[in-house]
């Protein structure tokens, strides 16, 4: 054999073993790869080394030279490569990950017992023909107030019981304190008959008692055709009142008044001893059929808005309304 196919015979082993290392990603794959080239009895460079007989006698020491060069640097580069594979598995000898071992489970969150309420509230109100519409939380004054009956003078409108939001001083907007301002975007929107409920956070600077938040949740209902009485608003209440909280559930109706209802009432139901009002409803006031450019002569509605904490509260017999916002896990872990 020529010098220079033998030396042409190293390099090519030598390209060949960098290459392998390199591709290498496991222990084992290195092993493997270094017994391959370095093998002491079968490794290639063993067998490209016998042939260095056949090499003529003048050219072996050049020979015997190159070949140690290559022995060493296919060395270095298996080294370079067991380190490299050491790093990646994070400098153990051991897999980084120990397959056998037995896991460790999460613990399974759910939904807060309020989004628990919604859900079932609308799957209720769902079985009575009312869709869900959505309204903003930031509203204007138009929808807040005054398509709602409220004029300017009235004290509902208190920069002191409203949460005003500074968007800017040609528009006064503030946090909705209630979702009846839902009422008034969908009757904007489309024509009778309307059979819808809202339901969302609404806020009012209330101080914070066993039944009053700051930021609470309403569920708002509309019904406008021809012919609604109130006969049919305290039959859709009471059928809701009894799928929400049971057949046996006590609901009284007191007269009340809001500006956007005439008649009104207050809602009650009894729990623990006492009346407990729950929300506010009534027929809606012509004035408000005619803000949105409904005729009251020819259609009638009624519309409610009830407290769905205050729902919440009695269907699981929770006392304070404050233990839905403190985020304790022990009193969310129930529902
Ligand atoms: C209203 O908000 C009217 N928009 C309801 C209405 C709608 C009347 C449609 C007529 C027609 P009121 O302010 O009473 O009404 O609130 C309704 C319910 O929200 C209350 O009965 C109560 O259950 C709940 N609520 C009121 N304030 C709070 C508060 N600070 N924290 C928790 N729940 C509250």
């Amino acid at each position: 054999m020529s010098l220079s196919e033998f030396v042409g015979q190293l390099d090519a082993l030598l390209e060949a073993a960098i290459e392998a290392f390199n591709l290498a990603h496991t222990e084992d794959a290195l092993e493997e790869a270094r017994i391959s080239f370095l093998g002491a009895k079968s490794g290639r460079l063993k067998t490209v080394q016998k042939q260095m007989g056949s090499v003529a006698a003048d050219d072996r020491k050049a020979a015997g030279q190159r070949l140690n060069e290559v022995k060493q640097l296919v060395q270095d580069a298996f080294e370079a490569a067991c380190a490299r594979v050491q790093s990646q598995s994070g400098g153990t000898a051991q897999p980084a990950i120990d397959h056998s071992l037995p896991g460790i489970a999460a613990p399974r969150g759910h939904l807060h017992p309020l989004t628990q309420t919604i859900n079932e509230l609308k799957e209720i109100m769902g079985r009575l023909g009312f869709e869900v519409a959505e309204g903003p939380e930031v509203e204007d004054e138009r929808h807040n107030f005054d398509a709602l009956n409220i004029p300017a003078e009235h004290p509902a409108r208190d920069p002191l019981d409203n949460f005003y939001v500074n968007v800017g001083p040609a528009v006064p907007m503030l946090l909705r304190s209630q979702t009846s301002t839902v009422q008034i975007r969908v009757m904007e929107s489309r024509p009778w008959p309307i059979r819808i409920i809202s339901l969302g956070r609404v806020y009012r600077p209330d101080t914070a008692d066993a039944t009053h938040y700051p930021m609470f949740h309403q569920m708002e209902g509309l019904l406008i055709d021809r012919h609604v009485t109130m006969a049919d608003l305290k039959s859709v209440l009471r059928m809701f009142a009894s799928s929400y909280l049971g057949a046996d559930v006590h609901v009284r109706f007191r007269p009340s008044f809001f500006p956007f209802t005439e008649p009104s009432v207050e809602a009650d139901f009894w729990w623990n001893g006492n009346w407990v009002e729950f929300g506010g409803a009534g027929m809606v006031d012509p004035n408000v059929l005619s803000a949105v450019g409904y005729d009251p002569e020819e259609v009638s509605g009624f519309a409610f808005g009830l407290g769905i904490e205050r729902l919440c509260m009695r269907r699981h017999n929770v006392t304070d309304i404050r233990e839905f916002y403190r985020n304790d896990v022990r009193f969310l872990q129930q529902f």
